[in-house]
């Protein structure tokens, strides 16, 4: 193999705001993107990064606003992106944070190579400032006389700043656009950067006077000015590898790629190659850019008051259902639009019906007949030709960060596996047949496949489904191909299958949410407020449910984890019963579930119902289950 690397980088985020559905969007694909590359090149070919943006004005201001001091500030909001991955299941191997001393350090070292080199020079400039977005507005950006972005009226500033000769190297930054069509994907953001590139470009100011703003990393040949934010960001895409000693350096950046969102496409697409060729670095081999997701048609920002947060949506449908909906849902470098109506109808019917259902279905079957192992099959290749298709689909599509493509081929392949379980019905032949075993076998080989294939997709739910089919060793530095072929994900002559667990809950969608335009109708017919009406009763799915298994929830004296068996389903509810209920006291018991309940996660864990229970005045606790053992599954009317 040759010496192929890999180095996929996210904006740095600033730590003006908390985590939102963009940030975990552009986060949540660069991950994708490295687990792929992981998979393809091996772990340790592979780098990403990703960080926080801590300087700056708007910071500063931010940081007022809240009382404390901008490094105590910057170091809270920082810590809460970071702890946001961590639940996500993101996977950088750095996080940059560019108040880091060595961060700071790199910026001045690059900044005196390009002032040495007589590139950055002192000059006076008066110009429209906008503070929203840190930077001068030419009179012919602006609109109505106001920020395009924000909306308002920028302030008139006039002052003495060091500038950086942006303009000497337009026609090189032309010359290399043209030369590397790709350089800047897709099209529509490379035109749009050509077309702004037909105007002379002004020189960049790089500075700010300390006097105005004192949050920022002092210019090292002048204390009185710190370094403009932009250029000191940009930066940590270097300086994060080492620049220019480093090994790192020196083993990722000839790989590097970009990924950002359009609203930031010019310091990346402009600035940043320009710095780069100033200071004799190699430019970036690709900006990938991708669309806005818009929240009801509005830009999504928390001065609209339009903030999704990211570990919600995770808590509440599962953080692989929150990632495969934004990995389908948006076309790569178009905008798309969130709406929670969305996320559950792809949940319901890509996750819980297409391919929760094939697997629980094939393993259920095998269960049943072979008792979980069918061994000696001689030909499980009945779909090869379906598989083969689909993984060169996806190498062709990530080419691109087509992401939605390349589930769409996993999906095609899901299909075709539903289809020829279909046309074959293992269910209604003799177990015994050397075809059913095969058709089985069949299927439950392309099931090891596909989860191979999902694992940079939906890494907890390839876990879980390599694990049901009796596999632990998830495949690591092999190659994708490999990989599919592997004896090291399991043996392709054996298939043992464990316990059967669904892959996604079926979410309830009981009362629609009335459409947009239309007056809101009330769901029920109206009730004094505090009885409820029979119609709002029935709304309750009570179920009865046998626990299966029961364990104590690490670091809580009153969490118990319960697997519990409704009728051909199983669910984990968090009952905060242990002190009542110790954990070996539960298998068998049954119990009353609140079956639709939103999911919600406790401790890590999420919990897919609740366990009713009665409380007298003294407080004494006793659970609720029914008068005489009935099937699991029953429901309450
Ligand atoms: O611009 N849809 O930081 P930032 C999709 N610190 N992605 C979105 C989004 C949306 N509605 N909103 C935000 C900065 N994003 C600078 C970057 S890099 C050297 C410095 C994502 O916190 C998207 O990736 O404003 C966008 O480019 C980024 O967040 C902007 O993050």
């Amino acid at each position: 193999m040759s010496g192929e690397t890999y180095y996929l980088t996210t904006p740095i985020y600033y730590v003006n705001a908390t985590p939102h559905l963009g940030h975990a969007y552009t986060t949540i694909l660069a991950d994708t993107m490295a687990r792929f590359q992981r998979l393809r090149l091996g772990p340790e070919r592979v780098y990403f990064l990703t960080g926080t943006d801590e300087h700056g004005d708007k910071v500063a201001q931010a940081a007022a606003k809240a009382g404390e001091s901008p490094q105590a500030y910057a170091d809270r909001i920082s810590g809460i992106f970071q702890e946001t991955w961590k639940r996500l299941g993101l996977t950088p191997n750095q996080f940059i944070r560019t108040t880091s001393d060595h961060h700071k350090r790199t910026v001045q070292r690059f900044l005196q190579q390009i002032y040495d080199s007589g590139d950055i020079y002192f000059g006076e400039y008066g110009g429209h400032y906008c503070f929203g977005c840190e930077r001068f507005y030419t009179e012919k950006e602006l609109q109505d006389g106001k920020c395009p972005d924000h909306q308002t009226a920028p302030t008139f500033i006039k002052e003495e700043n060091y500038f950086f000769r942006m303009g000497k190297y337009q026609s090189w930054l032309i010359d290399h656009i043209h030369g590397h069509p790709d350089f800047i994907r897709p099209d529509r953001y490379k035109n749009e950067v050509l077309s702004f590139l037909k105007d002379p470009l002004e020189d960049l100011c790089i500075s700010r006077p300390r006097a105005r703003l004192e949050w920022g990393i002092p210019i090292p040949f002048d204390e009185q000015f710190v370094t403009y934010v932009w250029f000191d960001a940009l930066i940590n895409y270097i300086s994060a590898l080492g620049w220019p000693e480093g090994e790192e350096f020196r083993r990722f950046w000839p790989a590097a790629q970009h990924l950002i969102a359009k609203d930031i496409l010019k310091p990346h697409a402009i600035y940043w190659p320009i710095m780069l060729k100033a200071a004799g670095i190699e430019p970036y081999g690709h900006l990938n850019v991708h669309g806005y997701w818009k929240i009801e048609e509005a830009k999504m920002s928390k001065s609209l008051g339009k903030v999704v947060r990211p570990l919600d949506l995770a808590g509440a449908y599962g953080r692989d259902a929150f990632r495969y909906f934004l990995l389908r849902e948006m076309t790569f470098g178009l905008d798309a639009s969130f709406s929670e109506e969305a996320l559950v109808a792809r949940l319901n019917a890509d996750l819980a019906n297409d391919l929760g259902n094939l697997y629980s279905r094939v393993l259920k079957l095998i269960e049943r007949y072979y008792n979980g192992a069918l061994s000696d099959r001689p030909d499980g290749g009945g779909l090869s030709g379906a598989t083969g298709a689909a993984v060169a689909e996806i190498g062709a599509a990530m080419k691109r960060f087509a992401f939605s493509e390349a589930l769409g081929a996993i999906w095609d392949l899901v299909s075709a596996t539903n289809k020829y379980l279909v046309t074959n019905e293992p269910w209604k032949q003799d177990p015994g047949d050397a075809r059913t075993k095969t058709v089985l076998f069949t299927a439950a080989e392309t099931l090891r496949k596909m989860a191979v294939l999902l694992m940079p997709f939906l890494p907890d739910t390839a876990e879980r489904m390599l694990q049901g089919l009796g596999i632990d060793a998830m495949p690591t530095s092999i190659g994708l191909e490999e990989a599919l072929a592997s004896e090291v994900v399991g043996s392709p002559r054996e298939r043992r299958v464990r316990e059967v667990r669904a892959l996604f809950p079926r979410i309830e969608t009981t009362s629609p949410k009335p459409s947009r335009g239309t007056k809101e109708v009330p769901a029920f017919p109206e009730a004094p407020p505090d009885q409820i009406t029979i119609e709002e009763f029935r709304r309750l799915d009570l179920r009865v449910g046998e626990v299966v298994e029961a364990e104590a929830v690490p670091g809580s004296k009153k969490l118990v984890r319960l697997r519990v068996r409704l009728k051909d389903e199983e669910r984990t509810v968090v009952a905060g019963l242990r002190e009542q209920y110790p954990p070996e006291t539960w298998p068998g018991k049954q119990v009353i579930l609140v079956a639709n309940l939103k999911p919600t996660t406790l401790m890590g864990i999420q919990s897919q119902g609740m366990v009713l229970a009665a409380e007298d005045d003294a407080g004494r606790i006793v659970l609720l289950k029914p008068e005489q053992p009935i099937p699991p599954g029953s429901k309450i009317r």
